[in-house]
């Protein structure tokens, strides 16, 4: 398992922490989804043979977020 740690642009409210994190554990191979709103920091635990951090990355975007920079 691997765990990284993304800045995401755009999260206002819980409603977007749920989009974000609904969109994520979607992806085959993701685990846990940990958004911390105040930090704009989005936690997640992976299986490096399923998924990668680009799929994650898009998905954010593809659900109306940035990656901002950490
Ligand atoms: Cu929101």
């Amino acid at each position: 398992m691997t765990q990284e740690s993304l800045i995401v642009e755009g999260m206002t409210c819980q409603h977007c922490v749920q989009t974000i994190t609904e969109a994520l554990e979607k992806i085959a191979g993701t685990n846990k989804v940990a958004v911390d709103l105040d930090k704009k920091e989005v936690q997640i635990d992976y299986n490096e043979e399923e998924t990668n951090l680009q799929e994650i990355s898009d998905k954010i975007v593809e659900v109306g977020f940035e990656l901002g920079k950490s």
